[in-house]
């Protein structure tokens, strides 16, 4: 009974722990051109939630049939309208600012395709 009760104590410990942390980005690793890539497949970004250093460009590819785009919500960039990604098309930005940038497809941030980027 006791075991019990230190057993649910913990459960409610690890709990309350995690809802009060972001969950941790996906380190993105770089490919051979030193690029950092996230797809767009399913409606989502994949990894939605990414971090790459201070200084990387990042490539968005579009994986499906349905044309998407990539706007922060900031302003501070845009891949323009969904015509300029459609299947197998690529749009690539440069960071060279640390910080957190919020972006999403702005044809289909409706349906939750959001991303954050963490840079640094
Ligand atoms: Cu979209």
């Amino acid at each position: 009974m006791k075991a019990l009760a230190v057993l649910a104590l913990l459960t409610f410990a690890l709990l309350a722990g995690c809802s009060s942390m972001p969950p941790a980005p996906t380190v993105l690793t770089p490919q051979a051109d030193g690029s950092y890539l996230i797809h767009m497949a399913g409606t989502r970004f994949v990894p939605a939630n990414a971090q790459v250093p201070v200084g990387a460009n990042v490539t968005w590819v579009n994986d499906e049939s349905v044309g998407h785009d990539v706007t922060a919500m900031d302003g501070s960039f845009s891949s323009g309208g969904v015509a300029n990604l459609q299947k197998g098309k690529t749009y690539t930005h440069q960071f060279t600012v640390a910080g957190t940038i919020e972006y999403h497809c702005e044809a289909h941030h409706g349906l939750g395709m959001e991303g954050v980027l963490h840079v640094g």
